[in-house]
């Protein structure tokens, strides 16, 4: 999943792709690069980013979401937490949602519901304003499988297909950087629901902690993050540098296809 923010605050490429031409030439890009999903991004959920209206995110994503139907030929996903934004966007022709706040905003999971698409929900505690203060779990791994179990039940129950969800423990998103250190290490328990499940590590600031590397300096991390999410399970791995990420990731899938036969 190649990310394409049209964020004017996005912490690691703001303001670069704001304009429409420029968001449909990157998003190319990443197709061209091997990404099988493009997940457009109109808020920006870094750790104390402002808030953004509806119109302001209808603004920003629904052109871009226009102009890629057009352009190129992947799956369009929509990293929003807002019911407008969810339908307008699949109005416009995204097939995916993915909210951090894994439909539990108002209306979230009613136009889910209604939509019919696939659902990536992530777990966070707190809100991104105040997320990283204080993160606090009995057992993260333990703590974020329960959540991503009971927000999928309740999906299901609502009339989610249950095909149609993919689950992501949330790096960064209330928790310490040895908290996400130890959720990597233990992805398989996110396995035991039986769901497809997607990383997002990309640029995150745990790599910057690991590496001793500012944001534009954190490829090498990044790599090595997807390769171990992959190794552990993930089926899905949300990055900012695709090209890199799929070769590395080709090699990984190697290994793991002669794993699959014995
Ligand atoms: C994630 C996301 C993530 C999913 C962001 C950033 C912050 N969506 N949106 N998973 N992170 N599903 O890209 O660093 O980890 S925004």
């Amino acid at each position: 999943m190649g990310i394409l923010n049209v964020t004017p605050d996005s912490f690691s490429d703001g303001g670069r792709f704001a304009g429409l031409d420029a968001a449909r030439r990157h998003a190319e890009q990443l197709a061209e690069d091997g990404a099988a999903i493009i997940d457009i991004g109109g808020e920006s959920t870094r750790p104390g980013a402002a808030d953004v209206s509806e119109s302001q995110e209808l603004d920003r994503v629904i052109p871009v979401i226009e102009a890629l139907r057009e352009s190129i030929d992947l799956p369009i996903s929509i990293d929003t937490s807002k019911a407008t934004v969810m339908r307008e966007a699949v109005a416009a022709g995204a097939t995916m949602i993915n909210d951090v706040l894994a439909l539990q905003e108002a209306d979230a999971l009613q136009a889910a519901v209604g939509l019919g698409v696939t659902v990536c929900l992530m777990h966070m505690q707190g809100r991104p304003r105040t997320m990283q203060a204080d993160p606090q779990y009995d057992d993260v791994t333990l703590d974020v499988t329960a959540f991503l179990g009971d927000r999928a039940a309740e999906c299901i129950e609502a009339g989610i297909a249950r095909e149609l969800i993919i689950i992501d423990p949330g790096f960064g998103f209330g928790k310490t950087h040895a908290q996400n250190v130890e959720l990597l290490a233990n992805l398989r328990q996110l396995q035991t629901l039986g769901l497809p499940v997607l990383v997002g590590l990309s640029r995150k600031s745990t790599l910057g902690e690991l590496t001793g590397r500012d944001v534009d300096d954190r490829l090498p991390g990044s790599i090595a993050a997807a390769v171990v999410a992959v190794m552990h399970g993930a089926q899905i791995v949300r990055v900012h540098d695709v090209r890199e990420t799929v070769d590395a990731l080709k090699v990984a899938s190697a290994v793991l296809s002669i794993g699959k036969k014995k």
